[in-house]
């Protein structure tokens, strides 16, 4: 039976904007009140998509969030018409309504953390949805990302969706952006590294000083549990309390897998030797390929400008492996000769793909954190809802659908018109029509 890997890239919201909201994400600060191009920014994620889906690959589409969110405005004592609730906000809690307002739903790496079948007590996929506690502005996604994963995979007989885990600092979870499968085959059992940034219940252990750790150990373990994840196959591993002072938020800023391949930094991981130790053990006698990328090569500070490490690497048709980069990558010499030297080392990456996500990386979103990775047999790919997956057509119809409803340039006016708000709505309304997705929205479930 054949097996995929198939990549679900989450679509702009017709809100994308740069707030500065994420503390510890270097570009999200520094582009802090940019003029952001909403419909520039998701035509830019679905040529990526086409691209992949011309590459042979089986691409799928996740719904944006709606936003502003007047619900949650509403619960913080906001009050009266939705115009009024966006106005009064605007004007009494700027930074709030701001952080109401963020598009990044977009990051569908943050989404939710994937297990496939084959890794799984009762042979289904299992999702948990990231609660993303660390960030006020993302701690507002994981319901609607429930709702969205459950129409994408509806069939209960091959898809397990769990609730996201309780919304607190203890249990910090950032989803994919720091969890890896290494796998000889997708459809085989493989190895889930789970890669978190410190222990809440055990305040003796080293963690960051600068920058937060978002995902915690505690959160890690509570996802391979639910998950039915057997401790053979699952590796926990401490991210470099330093590299994430460096502004290395996430662990797929600094480390990228896929199948046999596993490419990270020399400073990404504490204990590394030990990591790989447990890994190779765990992975069995199958063949594995570790680079390991050193600062004398790439410093972490430029990873952290190119995102190296947020690349995807995916395995093509015909079984080579290629790199999806951003062009900050190839504009960068000292990261390009780097790809080529990979490309041309004895491992299965044999070529290298440069996508321009600008409107993306502005705000610390690299092709990786626009997708969700999940792994699934022939059977598993026919039950996913057909309408979110990319194909000429339905591609067709989206980027008219982007045409249709989005604007070229965002302000802040525009967020706190209510004219704004209900054009917003009837476009995703529109779109779970086009997506097949039912009511996945709050403001169609009144
Ligand atoms: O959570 N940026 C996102 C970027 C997420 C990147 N994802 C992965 N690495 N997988 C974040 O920090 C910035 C929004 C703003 O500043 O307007 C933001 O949320």
């Amino acid at each position: 039976m054949n097996q995929f890997e198939v990549n679900f890239d989450g679509l702009v919201g017709p809100t994308h904007n740069y707030a500065g909201l994420s503390f510890g994400n270097v570009a999200s600060q520094s582009n802090a009140n940019a003029v952001s191009n909403p419909k520039e920014a998701a035509k830019q994620g679905l040529r990526k998509m086409k691209a992949l889906s011309d590459l042979g690959m089986q691409q799928g589409v996740l719904a944006p969030q709606e936003r502003p969110d007047v619900v949650t405005l509403r619960r913080l004592g906001f009050s009266g018409s939705d115009s009024e609730v966006l106005q009064k906000a605007a004007k009494q809690a700027p930074a709030v309504f701001m952080a109401c307002c963020s598009a990044s739903s977009m990051w569908t790496a943050n989404a939710a953390t994937v297990s496939p079948s084959a890794d799984t007590a009762d042979g289904k996929v299992h999702f948990t949805p990231a609660n993303l506690t660390n960030k006020f502005h993302r701690s507002l996604e994981p319901t609607v990302t429930g709702n969205i994963l459950k129409a994408t995979f509806p069939d209960t007989k091959y898809f397990s969706h769990h609730l996201h885990l309780p919304d607190n600092e203890h249990y910090g979870d950032e989803g994919a952006a720091n969890h890896t499968r290494l796998c000889t085959d997708y459809g085989h059992a493989g190895v889930e590294l789970f890669v978190y940034g410190r222990y809440a219940f055990d305040g003796r252990q080293i963690a960051p000083k600068k920058y937060p750790a978002r995902q915690t150990f505690e959160a890690s373990e509570a996802i391979a549990r639910l998950h039915g994840l057997s401790e053979d196959n699952v590796v926990y591993i401490q991210q470099n309390p330093d590299v994430i002072d460096q502004g290395v938020f996430h662990n797929d800023v600094i480390s990228v897998g896929n199948q046999n391949v596993l490419f990270y930094h020399e400073q990404a991981f504490h204990q590394t030797d030990k990591v790989i130790d447990e890994i190779k053990t765990k992975f069995g006698d199958n063949p594995l390929h570790f680079i390991c990328v050193n600062s004398a090569d790439v410093s972490v500070d430029e990873a952290v400008k190119t995102y190296l490490f947020n690349t995807q690497i995916i395995t093509l048709p015909n079984g080579e492996m290629s790199i999806i980069a951003p062009t900050e990558c190839e504009e960068s010499q000292a990261v390009s000769s780097y790809i080529q030297k990979v490309i041309a080392m004895d491992n299965p990456i044999k070529s290298v793909n440069y996508f321009d996500v600008k409107q993306s990386m502005k705000n610390g979103g690299g092709p990786a954190c626009l997708r969700l990775r999940v792994a699934m047999t022939e059977n598993e790919l026919s039950a996913v809802n057909p309408n979110t997956l990319i194909n000429d057509d339905q591609y067709t119809r989206l980027v008219a659908w982007v045409d249709k409803h989005y604007r070229d340039r965002l302000t802040l006016n525009d967020l706190q018109d209510v004219a704004f708000l209900n054009e917003t709505r009837s476009a995703l309304d529109e779109l779970t029509q086009l997506l097949k997705l039912g009511s996945v929205y709050p403001f169609q479930q009144n």
